[in-house]
């Protein structure tokens, strides 16, 4: 396969290609060497919930039409998303878990941790919200009543989670007719797996509307609360600017990247990164500093709060470590390939694990304590400095790549950059949605997949809405793609917006494409959503507003569950590529269909970024209609660039001594499989 069918990104290109000379498999030789992938299982028709199968079900309606229990594919189909959704809040939900838990250590007295609690206004604020008393309490008291109130949320057992009462009144109502307001956060995520067990829950609607509460507990619950306390415990982020792309890796310092996505440690290693004992420590081994640059939400987290440099997003983890100038790489949860430590192995690079949950063969083990977050730190940068000085620069090939951007708005702080000083609030920007200057907002998110050329269709999604008027907010790894395209700049306006959104971004000086966070921090879109339904004028609840969301390179359970409690929530959201339903008619038909007269939000699973496009404007022209809104002010549309960045292919020489390493030949079926193009 061509590098450029692989990834629109050039810095990609490139090192794909050397990573192809030498003979190192990648995701993307791991996804052909699978090829053809089970149909059975593209379709979602394979059952393995018991152990009576694996049970599939003939699509062509010649074979069984039932697995062994009686189960049609209806019910297998609904069981199998169910699942997934469950596998995604409980990783977004139980990050949220950890990071209560170092909120519980920054409230303890002479704790080592390090930790503080840095953003004393956001902890007052929730404090009033979660009912904790504040008049004459120091932070660390109210933090320690906080944390105990946001655990209680997890195995909360009646009621309805706290920061479900943020959602408008439409919404609310429609949660409560529906039975699916979520209790607690691990309930729902148990009940769930319960009712999808084998022979317990055998109705596929009931399936995901309980999959859809599961999902609420996630967005307006583990994933809210996650954001809360990152911004209590390492600040509030505001616009920042730094860079993105493999280009960012720094030739004379030392390289540690950072991947995962819990930020406790990471911003305790931006910390030990700056200390003068380490920074020393670096020149006496020949360093001119320590990089420290991120990889997935990891890298979203420290670039909002610290302006970090990213490296890339999902699909470059493995590109990273083949530039030969990674020193050290430490992961913790979720979206970590296992093949790391085996490519990491063609270099001089260290992988660094540090959960107590994710042991990844190969690799060193550093279990991460909070309450020894500052002495770890420290350990992981002296062994990345160790590192350096068994780099082999001749070995090293670093893209030039790296595009300038600016991150780090909020729902709490882009009022103030919609408004300034004078004029804080959301009115500029509903006033230019009433009036037909913006078309609306589309949150677009999610992940890299080898299914789809890297960054195409996040690329050619945003490029095109951009066209159309449509303001753009991003988090995850799409947010990423969109910042090594330079679509995070304030000059994208001139490049790739309409007349009407350009004027709007010029006027308030604003990116037309907005990066708010990490996966965990699209909590941040729908409290956005919220305040622009409180500032009145383009909808009462969230499904009359303007808007929708999109995740066009979808790869991750966590992916879904976020376009379940988008859908939940009243929002369109488009879902690329096709997720396990289309073995189903009846299980398409309601997440496609009927399911917007229960929440007012609906599906739209598609291949095809343009019908994705063409399906976001209707929806949103539809709104506005309902809304009575001014017509669009001007022709938009101009046709885009399908998403390539052209330029031309740098060819690198294999580097001194690669294949006699055998690098990458520990990976087993991928690598005898590996095509040879
Ligand atoms: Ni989201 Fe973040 Fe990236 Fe996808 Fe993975 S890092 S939580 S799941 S791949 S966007």
């Amino acid at each position: 396969m061509d590098v450029k069918d692989r990834s629109v990104d050039p810095a990609a290109q490139q090192v794909l290609l050397y990573a192809q000379k030498a003979g190192v498999a990648t995701a993307w030789d791991r996804y052909q060497a699978l090829q053809p992938l089970c149909g059975f299982g593209e379709l979602g028709v394979c059952c393995a919930v018991c152990f009576m199968g694996p049970c599939r079900i003939d699509p062509f309606g010649e074979g069984a039409q039932v697995g062994v229990c009686g189960a049609n594919a209806d019910l297998i189909v609904a069981r199998n998303l169910a699942r997934a959704v469950a596998s995604g809040a409980a990783a977004h939900s139980d990050h949220g878990r950890e990071v209560v838990g170092v909120l519980r250590e920054a409230s303890n007295d002479g704790s080592a941790s390090g930790y503080s609690v840095v953003n004393a206004a956001k902890l007052r604020t929730l404090a009033s919200e979660w009912g904790i008393a504040e008049l004459g309490r120091s932070a660390r008291e109210i933090a320690g009543d906080l944390a105990r109130a946001m655990t209680a949320e997890f195995g909360q057992q009646e009621g309805i989670l706290k920061p479900l009462l943020r959602a408008p009144e439409g919404q609310r109502t429609r949660w409560a007719a529906l039975g699916i307001a979520p209790r607690g956060i691990d309930r729902e995520i148990v009940e769930l797996l319960h009712r999808s067990h084998h022979g317990v829950e055998s109705e596929p609607i009931a399936l995901l509307r309980a999959a859809m509460r599961a999902a609420l507990a996630d967005g307006w619950g583990g994933s809210m609360i996650a954001t809360d306390v990152q911004d209590v415990l390492f600040g509030g982020p505001q616009a920042i600017r730094s860079r993105a792309n493999l280009g960012v890796l720094e030739e004379r310092q030392v390289n540690l990247l950072v991947h995962g996505h819990e930020p406790a440690l990471s911003e305790m290693l931006v910390h030990a990164s700056r200390d003068a004992e380490m920074l020393a420590l670096a020149r006496q081994a020949g360093a001119e500093g320590i990089n420290i640059a991120g990889i997935c939400c990891t890298a979203n987290e420290v670039l909002m709060r610290q302006g970090m440099p990213v490296a890339g997003n999902y699909l470059h983890q493995e590109l990273a470590v083949l530039t030969g100038a990674v020193d050290l790489l430490v992961v913790d949860v979720q979206c970590v390939m296992p093949s790391l430590p085996t490519i990491a192995a063609c270099h001089h690079t260290r992988v660094v694990a540090t959960s107590a949950k994710a042991h990844i063969p190969g690799a060193e083990p550093i279990v991460f304590e909070p309450h020894r977050a500052r002495e770890i730190a420290r350990e992981i940068v002296k062994r990345a400095v160790e590192a350096f000085t068994r780099r082999d620069p001749s070995r090293v090939r670093i893209p030039r790549e790296k595009a300038d951007l600016v991150a780090g708005f909020t729902n709490e702080n882009l009022p103030h950059y919609l408004g300034g000083r004078f004029r804080s609030g959301y009115r500029p920007l509903v006033d230019a949605i009433a009036a037909g200057r913006v078309r609306g907002a589309v949150a677009v998110v999610g992940c890299n997949t080898p299914k789809i050329t890297q960054d195409r269709h996040h690329l050619t999604l945003v490029r095109r809405l951009l066209a159309e008027d449509v303001l753009v907010v991003q988090t995850g790894c799409s947010a990423i793609a969109s910042a090594k395209a330079g679509l995070l700049r304030p000059e994208a306006a001139l490049e790739h917006a309409g007349p009407g959104l350009r004027e709007v971004c010029e006027a308030v000086g604003i990116p037309p494409v907005l990066h708010v966070g990490s996966c965990v921090d699209n909590s941040r879109i729908l409290s956005v959503c919220v305040a622009l339904v409180a500032e009145g004028g383009i909808g009462n609840d969230l499904s009359e507003l303007p808007i929708a969301a999109a995740a066009p390179e979808a790869m991750s359970e966590k992916a879904i569950t976020i376009g379940f409690y988008a859908v939940a929530s009243g929002i369109f959201t488009a879902f690329m590529p096709v997720p396990r339903v289309a073995g189903s008619r009846v299980v398409r038909e309601y997440l496609e269909g009927t399911v917007e007269q229960d929440t007012g939000g609906k599906f739209l699973f598609t291949d095809d970024v343009e019908q994705a496009v063409q399906g976001i404007l209707a929806h949103i022209d539809r709104k506005r209609k309902t809304l009575k809104l001014a017509p669009m002010m001007y022709q938009s549309g101009v046709p885009v660039d399908a998403g390539v960045v052209p330029r031309s292919l740098v060819e690198y020489e294999t580097p001194r001594g690669l294949e006699s390493l055998g690098c990458g030949k520990a990976q087993t079926r991928s690598q005898a499989g590996a095509p040879k193009d």
